[in-house]
């Protein structure tokens, strides 16, 4: 019998849903809403159906472009383009960063001068701008047409749809959702309910115990009254004004108006009923005209022919803000069978839904969808107070230029390691990363920038923006690293315990490697998901027969690992990241520096690569792996948080005499691209499969089985490869996502890059045609410049590995 599903939602997301999962081969389908069909009052009936492709993910830009595809199949698209123009320095320069993504994900662009951004759009005054950047194939969905012929197609494949007809009550029983309950009593079973609700989501979530993280907010849309200039006839690009943080759209000779400048404005969903216009449209309220008026005047000076006339309507609409201004997608880990889909544009419905529906029917998405999994956050950040900061702070930088590095500033301090007031007091300039306080450098270590440049060390001038977030202090700390010794705090390092009699067996069906070695072993190793894609990378130390601690990415690993517990209690998995703290010492030095601490032997013979040991550094029990993500000689040495002050003052009193510094993540980021260790999420994702992404390595293919193995088996060879590239000009940097380009082509984007204080030029990843060998020429458009650079062989640096294993 075919699974029973339900859709708790018509808008663009419930019924998309529908219509993908009919498509393969579910039908036993019901869509219900609380509204009417197809104008249901949701965020879809009077979205305004702007899609403009162009993201800084690859994901959502992918997810767009097969809406747009799809849309265009339903004739429910009208591609009138998109034009985004500068009024500043700062923005025209931005515009060719948005440039080179679109170049990086295929999506057809353009830079234009401001008299061709006028010739496109008539009423611009060509004057007040620097520039415009142009994507022909963006335009306007019209979304209820769009979501009429979805649900037309379901319905035809036998789903149905149910108006006025509002969940209450999502049911339970043994672990798995079992259906739906309705206002007016009826119970609809189901193995399967997706939640499509919009910005309902995270109240129907709170009622089975999930925290969704979107806060609805208000938005301002408003429409001219005829604009004489326009007959009518015309068809306007879409237009941005991102510096006023404006959009428009034109809806024949009127123009409708979108602003974001206001103050963000959380919809309490308790009096939402009571707020709104008519019960009828409960995502709209009520118009406020005074936050609108520089909106206005804004509007008249870029379009000066609105300066004649008067706006005729507008309201104040209703839609999900996340923290990170991605989608909320996943299942319920403790409710099988239950999902949600919700926070989701009408920009990237149907790629959404068509990922969705590959994950519930076939158990696996074909495209990489971290950034918008329901499991990503920590749990700090699942509180109602940070939901709602970030959320707010999401649409304030709706149309921010938000450089690469530059992370979050509120709310700040949540997780701090033990070693965070010895930071300080060494001049530590904090990054935030998975709410971890990081340093990305130290004001401690200036002095050694002029040492080092005495003795011929360069220090590259950088740009404004690739000088932002940045120190040239991070290339002395590099070197430091590679010639004396330095501490870095790895506390933020993921780390779980996974323990019991079928902990080795669990391990061994989830990775990729063969961690079942004898105790003191370190593996590394990949998850996989069923399709071959790589979702993590992992080390697995077995500490004893039945104990592994296992170094991972992120939340995500905590939620493949929970998910895949055998049901016996055979097999427990604990996060104990924030119990215990992390510091790597690593470099020529290192040996001499801790082995006077400790009474066992730390000789490479003693204690090889890839090792790991339990022992005492002085007092204080320590964990200590022979592992180093900046590929030199030394160890993470793992103690619990108590201990961690302790140990810190113990290894830096014990450096002293070897010149010991302490280092930030730049350094630690420029020394992993020279040893060509790739970091997940960024240079790797569930896209690529391990060849293709140079860890083939670590794949055990003799293994019986292990998750994703048949998948490799019968996978075809990579067209793309993951390849270290080296800038030519020394002073050339980049910062990621840029377009490749060989003999004027894009041949693929880089993912990673840094500089590298041992060569003394930048080394990036990028993505390239497999054919594309070490040797090969290519170019890297970076913001107004293009640079040139070569594929390296990898390593760049030490291919030898003598300099980890001495
Ligand atoms: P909705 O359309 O809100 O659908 C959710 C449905 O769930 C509703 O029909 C609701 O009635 C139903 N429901 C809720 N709770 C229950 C329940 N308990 N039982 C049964 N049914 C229930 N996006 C763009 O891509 N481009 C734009 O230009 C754009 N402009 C926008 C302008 C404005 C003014 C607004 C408000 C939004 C705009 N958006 C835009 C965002 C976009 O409209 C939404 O993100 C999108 O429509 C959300 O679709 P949805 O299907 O998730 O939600
Ligand atoms: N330390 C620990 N766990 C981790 C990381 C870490 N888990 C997540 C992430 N970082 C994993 N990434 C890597 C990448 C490369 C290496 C270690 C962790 C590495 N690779 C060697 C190489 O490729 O030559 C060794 C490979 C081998 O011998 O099999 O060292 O930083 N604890």
């Amino acid at each position: 019998m075919q699974p029973r599903v339900v859709i708790i939602g018509a808008g663009i997301v419930g019924t998309a849903l529908a219509d993908e999962i009919t498509r393969l081969g579910w039908t036993d389908v019901t869509v219900t809403d609380r509204g009417p069909l197809f104008r249901t009052g949701g965020s879809t009936s009077h979205a305004p159906g702007l899609v403009f492709q162009t993201n800084g993910s690859k994901t959502m830009a992918e997810l767009a472009r097969y809406t747009v595809q799809k849309f265009t199949e339903l004739e429910a698209f009208d591609p009138v383009g998109g034009l985004e123009v500068a009024t500043t320095p700062h923005r025209w320069t931005d515009l060719h960063r948005r440039h080179g993504w679109a170049k990086s994900w295929g999506i057809e662009s353009r830079l234009l001068d401001p008299q061709e951004c006028a010739k496109l759009h008539p009423l611009l005054d060509p004057d007040r701008i620097l520039g415009g950047y142009h994507t022909p194939t963006d335009g306007l969905a019209l979304a209820l047409t769009a979501a009429e012929a979805q649900a037309r197609r379901a319905i035809a494949r036998g789903a149905r749809f149910l108006a006025y007809c509002e969940v209450v009550e999502i049911l339970r029983g043994d672990g798995r959702v079992t259906g739906v309950r309705t206002a007016d009593g009826q119970e609809f079973p189901a193995d399967v309910v997706i939640c499509a609700a919009g910005f309902w989501g995270a109240e129907l979530g709170r009622a089975v115990g999930l925290t969704v993280p979107l806060v609805p907010m208000a938005h301002q849309f408003a429409k001219t009254g005829p604009v004489p200039a326009l007959d009518g006839g015309e068809r306007l690009p879409m237009l941005r004004h991102q510096d006023a943080d404006l959009y428009y759209r034109t809806y024949g000779d009127r123009i409708g108006i979108g602003y974001y400048g206001h103050d963000p404005r959380p919809v309490d969903m308790r009096t939402l009923l009571q707020d709104t216009a008519s019960e009828s449209m409960p995502s709209m309220l009520p118009f406020t005209p005074e936050e609108f008026e520089p909106a206005w005047r804004e509007s008249q000076r870029l379009l000066p022919a609105l300066g004649a006339i008067e706006l005729a309507e507008g309201f104040d609409g209703i839609f999900s803000f996340t923290p990170d201004g991605f989608p909320i997608l996943g299942e319920h880990r403790d409710m099988a069978g239950l999902w949600v889909a919700e926070a989701v544009w009408v920009t990237h419905s149907a790629g959404v839904a068509r990922a969705v529906a590959e994950w519930i029917v076939t158990g696996t998405p074909e495209i990489d969808l971290h950034e918008c999994d329901l499991y990503r956050f920590e749990d700090a950040a699942h509180s109602p107070d940070f939901i709602r900061r970030t959320s707010m702070q999401a649409f304030v930088e709706v149309y921010d230029i938000i450089h690469p590095h530059q992370y979050r500033s509120a709310p700040r301090g949540l997780r701090t390691s033990p070693f965070y007031s010895r930071q300080k007091a060494l001049g530590a300039y904090f990054f935030e990363g998975g709410l971890w306080e990081r340093p990305a450098w130290f004001d401690a270590n200036a002095h050694l920038t002029a040492e080092l440049a005495a003795q011929g060390v360069d220090f590259p001038v950088r740009d404004e923006w690739s000088g932002s977030f940045y120190s040239p202090i991070s290339i002395a700390e590099a070197r430091w690293t590679r010639t004396h010794v330095a501490m870095y705090d790895m506390t933020p390092l993921t780390r779980y315990e996974v323990s019991g009699s079928g902990a080795a067996a669990f391990l061994q069906q989830l990775t990729t490697n063969d961690v079942g070695k004898k105790p003191g072993a370190v593996t590394y190793t990949l998850l996989l998901d069923y399709n071959g894609g790589i979702r993590s990378d992992l080390t697995v130390a077995r500490l004893s027969d039945q104990l592994f601690q296992v170094g991972a990415n992120g939340p995500l690993d905590f939620d493949w690992f929970t998910r895949h517990l055998p049901g016996d209690g055979s097999v427990t998995v604990r996060d104990i990241t924030g119990g215990t703290c992390c510091l790597g010492v690593w470099g020529p030095k290192a040996r001499d520096m801790v082995q006077p601490l400790c009474a066992d032997d730390l000789s490479h013979k003693g204690f090889g690569y890839f090792r790991a040991l339990r022992t005492h550094l002085g007092s204080i029990p320590v964990t200590m792996m022979r592992v180093s993500y900046v590929g030199e000689l030394g160890w993470e040495i793992y103690t619990t948080a108590e201990h961690g002050a302790a140990l810190w003052d113990l290894l830096w009193d014990a450096g002293a005499e070897h010149r010991v510094i302490t280092a930030g993540r730049i350094a630690f980021n420029s020394l992993r691209l020279e040893k060509g260790y790739r970091s997940w999420g960024t240079d790797m994702t569930a896209e690529h499969t391990p060849e293709a992404a140079g860890v083939g390595f670590a794949v055990r293919h003799s293994k019986a089985s292990f998750i994703g193995k048949a998948a490799l088996e019968s996978a075809v060879p990579p067209q793309k490869t993951l390849r270290s590239v080296v800038l030519d000009d020394p002073h050339a940097v980049v910062l990621g996502k840029e377009p490749v380009t060989i003999d004027g082509v894009v041949a693929g984007y880089i993912t990673s890059a840094g500089y590298s204080a041992t060569i003394g030029r930048c080394i990036a990843y990028a993505w390239l045609p497999t054919a594309v060998e070490p040797g090969a020429q290519v170019q890297i458009d970076y913001l107004t410049q293009t640079f040139t650079a070569r594929v390296h062989a990898e390593p760049v640096v030490d291919p030898e590995m003598s300099l980890i294993r001495r």
